[in-house]
């Protein structure tokens, strides 16, 4: 990780919005992938205030203003992340947060690399209900739908969508992928998803073999 990375994530950390904002804005005029940027930077200063949290060496109050630090950064990055795009997939991924989870940091940084990859993106947004997302897939009939959780209470929901979606006749219109960070891939198995991918550049790939446009994929719809 280079020392500009460092300081960004120091300065998340810190909960310093000048200095965050400064280390982003420094980081993308000298070139930096914006992808490092979001992943390396902010999704792993993230990470580290959750252990601290954990350990109790941070506290609510500092998670909520580095949250906030995040969004503002991210809204810088995500520009320069879209302009990298160009190539389209031609199939629409719908996106969102389960009910009861109010986590959207990661999602986010999801939604912006798929739509890189070339994917339309239609985000719920957070706290979505099972009936929005099995409304959504009705309606507008995408190739992939993303949940995303961060609760191992919330987690469960994601089996509560696909059920959902089942009871509706919709479960083999559309693959589902689920993440967030209690998410693992004997969870995706158990609870009947076709897909778990533990970082947004896992998404991507994931997405992108799941519509037969990865390497070596298998074509498909
Ligand atoms: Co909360 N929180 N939080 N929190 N929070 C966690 C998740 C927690 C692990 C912290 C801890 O260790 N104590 C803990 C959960 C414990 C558990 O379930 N066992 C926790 C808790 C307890 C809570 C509250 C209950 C606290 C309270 O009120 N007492 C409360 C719940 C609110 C609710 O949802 N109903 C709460 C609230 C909040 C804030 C609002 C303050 C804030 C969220 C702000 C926001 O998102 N707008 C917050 C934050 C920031 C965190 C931590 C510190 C960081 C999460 C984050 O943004 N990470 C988190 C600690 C942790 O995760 N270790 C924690 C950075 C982000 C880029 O990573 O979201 O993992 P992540 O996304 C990654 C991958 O997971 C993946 O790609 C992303 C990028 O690589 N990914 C997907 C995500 N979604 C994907 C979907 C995919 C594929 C990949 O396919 C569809």
């Amino acid at each position: 990780m280079t020392k500009a990375i460092e300081d960004l994530r120091e300065a998340v950390l810190a909960a310093d919005e000048e200095a965050a904002l400064e280390a982003t804005r420094a980081l993308l005029e000298a070139g930096t992938d914006p992808r490092a940027i979001l992943e390396d930077g902010l999704a792993r200063a993230m990470t580290e205030l959750g252990q601290r949290w954990n350990r109790g060496e941070a506290f609510l109050p500092e998670v909520v203003a580095a949250a906030d630090i995040f969004k503002l950064c991210n809204e810088l990055v995500e520009p320069a992340l879209l302009a990298r795009g160009g190539r389209r997939t031609g199939h629409l991924f719908v996106i969102g947060t389960v009910e009861g989870d109010l986590h959207d940091l990661g999602k986010n940084i999801v939604k912006v690399m798929l739509q890189t990859a070339g994917f339309e993106v239609l985000d719920l947004g957070k706290d979505v209900p099972a009936a929005r997302f099995v409304q959504a897939v009705a309606d507008r009939r995408p190739r992939l739908l993303g949940l995303s959780a961060l609760l191992t209470t919330t987690m469960l929901e994601q089996r509560t969508v696909i059920e959902a979606l089942r009871a509706a006749g919709l479960r083999d219109t559309v693959r589902v992928m689920v993440g967030g960070a209690p998410v693992t891939a004997e969870w995706a198995a158990e609870i009947g998803a076709d897909a778990y991918a533990p970082s947004a550049p896992a998404a991507v790939e994931t997405a992108l073999r799941l519509v037969g446009q990865g390497a070596g994929g298998v074509a498909d719809g």
